[in-house]
């Protein structure tokens, strides 16, 4: 293996990155964290795993699992799903009657991403309201709010997401969602949190979990995206909104029976993985800096609060066209915002590779601007 290779240069033919010393033809993956495996360590905790029926509320690690949850976020109770957009649609459909009215950002997941669900499960209409970074201006949401008329919808809950994904994985300020809250209260309307990333916010913060989550009556939280366990999401909030919740999960199929060994895998995320995701904000950052610095890109650094990077890409290049050269550059990209790709830092991901991936993706957008 030549010492280019060794170091993670790019291949002598430019198509695709030498990571590590074993000489392995490794793409550098940053379409999502999602896409994290478990660790050595983490499979280790889930082979070993007490489990039981879950149904019947038996499985040890489950329930240790929920306990652990609940504690963190200072709610109730806590209930383990199979996904976060399953965690976020029985939120809905708990807190929500048919036919009434959900605010959302207009670049959330809910709205965006979740296939239309709340109109399928909650059979609710979603008000969408836009925003800088996530966050919906007050007086946009005051005015969403439905006056009490019958033909008009009720307006039954708003929902926040921190982090914000299409956004760019930014931050909500505490005191912003304190405001949204006291607004929430004072119109006896429910407050949900999409804090599939929440553990981002707080790491790149200092807060804690709980001071994130007091505003809310519910909360979805992830395992499976920065944290790095497999499968699973927890909702939290009061004990009465978890027994509800619990027929919903069963209602879509959710019961999942001795399901102790993917909570086994995301307890041991929570204990291990939550700290070092400053590591993917650093990384992050570095990979967004020598963007910024080529005029290839626009990209807002301030923007870059925690694991993700949005960037625009050379203009009138197909979205399509721009990933494939970074492909053959050895990195994967997703699609954000149209106009936008999106970057995603993991716990695969060391600072050695975000600056490999920099380098390509800029070696990828010179190659489609030569093309075209
Ligand atoms: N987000 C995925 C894709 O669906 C876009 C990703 O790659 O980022 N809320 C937020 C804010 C999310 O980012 C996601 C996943 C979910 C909910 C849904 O979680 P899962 O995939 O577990 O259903």
């Amino acid at each position: 293996m030549s010492q280019s290779a060794a170091l993670g240069e790019s291949s002598p033919s430019g198509c695709g990155i030498f990571v590590g010393i074993r000489a392995a033809w490794v793409m550098i993956d940053l379409r999502s964290d999602t896409v994290t495996q478990p660790t050595e360590e983490m499979r280790r905790v889930m082979a070993q795993a007490p489990v039981g029926d879950d149904v019947f509320g038996e499985d040890p690690s489950v329930n240790a699992l929920q306990e652990f949850v609940a504690e963190l976020l200072g709610k109730e109770a806590a209930l383990f799903v199979p996904s976060g957009v399953m965690g976020n649609q029985i939120a809905l459909a708990v807190h929500c009657r048919p036919g009434e009215e959900v605010i959302v950002e207009a670049a959330s997941h809910i709205f965006t991403y979740e296939t239309a669900a709340p109109a399928l499960i909650a059979r609710v209409q979603l008000f969408c309201i836009p925003s800088q970074r996530g966050q919906m201006p007050l007086a946009a949401l005051e005015q969403a709010i439905r006056p009490p008329a019958y033909y008009f919808p009720r307006t039954a809950l708003i929902c926040l997401e921190n982090t914000h994904n299409r956004h760019g994985g930014t931050i909500l300020p505490l005191d912003y969602i304190e405001a949204v809250a006291h607004l929430a209260q004072r119109h006896n309307i429910a407050l949900h949190c999409d804090g599939a990333r929440l553990w981002n916010a707080c790491a790149a913060t200092g807060l804690e979990p709980r001071q994130y989550a007091e505003p809310f009556d519910s909360l979805m939280v992830s395992f499976s995206k920065g944290l790095g366990a497999p499968v699973g999401s927890a909702l939290v909030g009061s004990r009465a909104f978890i027994e509800e919740a619990r027929r919903w999960r069963k209602i879509l199929g959710g019961g999942m029976r001795q399901a102790g060994i993917l909570a086994a895998a995301a307890l041991y995320a929570l204990q291990h993985h939550r700290e070092r995701l400053c590591e993917d904000h650093e990384n992050a950052l570095l990979f967004a800096r020598l963007l910024a610095e080529s005029a290839l890109f626009e990209l807002e650094l301030d923007r870059v609060q925690t694991n993700i990077v949005v960037f625009r890409y050379p203009a009138h290049v197909p979205f399509a066209a721009f990933a494939e050269a970074c492909r053959r550059e050895g990195v994967l990209l997703s699609q954000g915002m149209p106009g936008f790709a999106r970057a995603v830092f993991h716990l695969h991901i060391d600072r050695k590779q975000a600056l490999q991936a920099a380098h390509a993706v800029i070696r990828a957008a010179r190659s489609v601007l030569v093309g075209t």
